[in-house]
Parts: C-alpha cells; sequence; structure tokens
C-alpha cells in the first residue's frame, strides 16, 4: 500500500529532475542564510552558481557533527526565526547538544515520511498505533505521534516505560501496530507473557515500525514470531529530520530513503571518495527540502549500503540496507573489525542464549581488551558448571567461525542484564577508568 503513490514510484529520470531543482534551490538557501555554508562554500571557492543539478553534489562541503556543535544553539538556521515552530535537539551525552529546528512545512514533511512507512508495511486508516518511543526533546515520540496522525491512525501517545501497562493497553485497546526501539519489543514480548497472556493469540497486533538502534535480521525475527507481527525497520537522526527518513516495504528488503526529501551518498569514512552501490561506506545524506535547518552532505557515521536493483514493491526510491551500526562503535577485536550487531547475529541464533548482551570494554596497560555478557534463557541449568562452560565454548566457536574473532565471554545469570525501554546501552566502554 502507498500513502503517495504517484511520488514514491516516480520514474528515476524525474527524480533526478525534482531533486536536482531541489538542490539547487537548497545550496542558495545555505549560501545565502547560514554564515557557516557561506565560509564552507569560500574555503571550496564554488558559490551557489555552481550547482546546476545533482551531479553537482560532490562539490558542495560536507557537514560534520562537531560542526553542529559549534553551532549552538541556532546558528544553523536558514530561515528566520518567526518561522520556526518547533525544536528538537540531541541529548549531548557525548558532547554539547545539536539543535534542529523546524517549519510547519518541515514537519508536514516529516508526518508525510512516517506516514509512508506505516502504509508501507500495510498499516492505515484506523489502525490503532500504540506509539512507545520517548516523547520529548528526542524525535521518536512525536515523530511517530504526528506521522501516525497523519496516516489516518488511531494513536495511543503511551511514551516509553511502564511496560505492564504498554501490555495492558495493548491487550484491552486491540492495538495493531507497534511503535518502539527493537530492544523495547522484546521486553514487552517478555512481559506479556510474564503476565500471562500468549500475545500472538491474544493480541490484535500485526505491525511493528522498530529502529532507532541497529538490530540484526535474527532479532528482527525474534520479535515477529514472538509478538507475530511483521517488523518494519525505520530510520532516521535528529540532526536530519527524525524518523522516517528512510524505511521498510512490506518486502522488508531494505530501506526506501524519502528521496524526493533527502540524497543519500555513501563515501569511504578515511578518504570521504564515493563507494559504489552495493559496497558499505558511511551514509551521507543532504536535506534538499528543509526550510529551517537545512543540511549539506551530512556526515552521519551511519555504516550502510546502497542495495542495488529495484524493490519488488514499486517503489522506486532507493535503499539503504540495515545500518551495520556507527563507525564510532566499531570494535577492533585484534585487528578484526567488528560491528556489536554481527556479535549479536551470532547471539541470536544460539536457541539457549537470550538476545539481551552487553560488551565490556577495559583495558590493560596498552591493549584494549573486550568481554561479551551474554545470559542463558531462563530454563537452562545455569547452575551446573559443565554446562556453561559448554555454553561458552559453543558460542564462542560460533563467534569464531562466522566473524573470525575470538572474545572473552562471560555466561551471566538469566535476567541479569539489564533492559532498556528507548536506545539500548550495549557497549560498556571502562577503557581509562582504574579497575
Ligand atoms: O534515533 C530517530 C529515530 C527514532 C529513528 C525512532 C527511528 C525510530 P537520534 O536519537 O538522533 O534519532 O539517533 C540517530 O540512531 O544516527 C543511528 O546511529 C541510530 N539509528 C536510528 N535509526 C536506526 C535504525 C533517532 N533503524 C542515530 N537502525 C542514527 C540502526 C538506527 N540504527
Amino acid at each position: 500500500m502507498f500513502f503517495q503513490k504517484a511520488i514514491e514510484t516516480m520514474p528515476r529520470e524525474q527524480i533526478a529532475q525534482l531533486q536536482s531543482h531541489r538542490l539547487v534551490h537548497q545550496a542558495r538557501r545555505c549560501f545565502e542564510n547560514i554564515p557557516f555554508y557561506r565560509d564552507a562554500f569560500n574555503e571550496k571557492g564554488i558559490t551557489p552558481e555552481d550547482i546546476h543539478s545533482i551531479e553537482d553534489i560532490q562539490k558542495l562541503p560536507f557537514t560534520t557533527k562537531q560542526d553542529l556543535r559549534r553551532a549552538y544553539p541556532f546558528k544553523m538556521f536558514g530561515i528566520d526565526r518567526d518561522k520556526v515552530v518547533r525544536i528538537h535537539c540531541s541529548s549531548g551525552t557525548t558532547g554539547i547538544a545539536t539543535t534542529v529546528g523546524y517549519t510547519q512545512r518541515d514537519l508536514d514533511d516529516w508526518a508525510d515520511c512516517f506516514a509512508r512507512v506505516i502504509y508501507a508495511i500495510g498499516g492505515g486508516r484506523h489502525d490503532i498505533l500504540q506509539n512507545c518511543f520517548g516523547y520529548g526533546l528526542f524525535t521518536g515520540g512525536l515523530g511517530a505521534h504526528y506521522g501516525g496522525t497523519r496516516a489516518g491512525c488511531v494513536v495511543l501517545p503511551v511514551s516509553v516505560g511502564n511496560t505492564d501497562r504498554q501490555v495492558r493497553l495493548m491487550h484491552d485497546f486491540g492495538t495493531n501496530i507497534l511503535c518502539c526501539t527493537p530492544s523495547y519489543a522484546l521486553v514487552i514480548a517478555d512481559r506479556a507473557r510474564a503476565m500471562g497472556y500468549d500475545p500472538v493469540e491474544d493480541f490484535d497486533i500485526s505491525m511493528g515500525i522498530m529502529g532507532s538502534e541497529p538490530w540484526s535480521e535474527n532479532l528482527r525475527q525474534q520479535i515477529q514470531t514472538s509478538l507475530g507481527i511483521k517488523a518494519a525497520d525505520i530510520y532516521g537522526l535528529s540532526e536530519i529530520m527524525g524518523p522516517g527518513v528512510a524505511g521498510e516495504c512490506i518486502a522488508q528488503d531494505g530501506l526506501h530513503i524519502a528521496e524526493d526529501h533527502f540524497y543519500a551518498e555513501i563515501v569511504d569514512p578515511k578518504t570521504l571518495a564515493p563507494v559504489p552501490d552495493g559496497h558499505y561506506g558511511e551514509l551521507v545524506i543532504t536535506t534538499l527540502t528543509k526550510e529551517c535547518s537545512p543540511l549539506l552532505r551530512y556526515r552521519t557515521r551511519d555504516i550502510t549500503r546502497i542495495i542495488p536493483g529495484q524493490c519488488l514493491c514499486g517503489r522506486t526510491f532507493r535503499r539503504i540496507d540495515r545500518i551495520k551500526g556507527r563507525s564510532d562503535d566499531m570494535l577492533i577485536i585484534r585487528g578484526v573489525n567488528v560491528f556489536p550487531s554481527q556479535i549479536e547475529q551470532v547471539i541470536t541464533e544460539m536457541p539457549d542464549v537470550s538476545p539481551f548482551y552487553q560488551i565490556v570494554l577495559t583495558n590493560d596497560g596498552e591493549l584494549d581488551r573486550i568481554e561479551l555478557q551474554v545470559e542463558p534463557n531462563e530454563d537452562f541449568a545455569f547452575d551446573e558448571v559443565s554446562e556453561i562452560e559448554g555454553l561458552r565454548d559453543k558460542l564462542g566457536a560460533e563467534l569464531k567461525k562466522n566473524l573470525g574473532i575470538k572474545v572473552q565471554i562471560r555466561i551471566v545469570e538469566p535476567r541479569t542484564i539489564q533492559r532498556t525501554t528507548g536506545k539500548s546501552h550495549r557497549i560498556i566502554d571502562k577503557r581509562g577508568e582504574n579497575l
């Protein structure tokens, strides 16, 4: 199903024309209204007149998170302050927060982008959408809220937490669509079973729209089986807009980029040179229509690839693969580059192990040490030393076989790994701490 069929199935040449037209305008808006871009254009020796079409995108400067931090709070706004109707910002846990403003048109476009994902996974008017993304400065809550409203759904604005209530509402109100992080979906399914429900039999839920953190295909399968749903991956980041920059369709074969609003490039994170379709690299996004916080060639740090070819669903927008992880989260284990989501893929293939895990980084002098903590399922004989050792050896062998890495594994007691209601924090970095 399509929310805006004419746009979502536009022929490729027409998409290129639209993007070219919009890029020319956006480059001018940035140059004329934002001192950072005026300086960056001057430094590159270009003016907006050098941008004639989308083909010229590589002439433009990159933008980084650091640039946004320096512009805190409003120096990247590209429009008069009286047109700004909303401001979101990042949590700022790893530095100064970054601020993103929206005009009413920016908010309308965002709602459309999210609504497209609802339709793409089979949802629509009158579906009950339970929104368990956090409401507030985080873009998840309000993004799903207005997207749901735009799609004609009945929105339950529950926000994060109070899992017992989430489960009761899901049951009593007959929720059809669940919006939350993938890790919270597992917590909800777990809690529902503990409360005596069979989520597949007792609930009306049939769709999930999940994102905000990397998740493996195996984890998706577990979520789908435990809740009896089809779960679509939705991608977005506050700097660019929020959830809806890209989203999956019913084919579940990559996330369609909302290419009428965003232009995506994949570059080598070291050389910044473009990489061919099908190859992994860093996702770089240019906002083509944003009025308040336009960004040119924003380096997301997210690692993915363009999936070559066209999707079976009929949408013509290009697709990115599921995000492997952030370049900052890549682990180097004895010379092998690994993302936590790849470790998750191996863990979730083992029937005795729960999908909750943690990676603890410590250091011993110059050497980094990596410990993978996993918990067995509750029916596993945790008190039997030989069973635990067997499980540890088996997991160690699988990691070696699939990823070529050797890590220290610690099997911890069932249900002791922290559950989160929002984004999970799977890496605990204790390097530099005196242990
Ligand atoms: O997480 C927006 C969002 C809300 C997306 C709800 C999807 C659903 P930020 O807090 O700014 O915004 O975090 C953005 O989260 O750069 C990625 O590293 C990661 N991320 C977002 N979606 C996905 C996804 C929201 N589907 C950062 N898969 C991004 C993997 C994701 N990682």
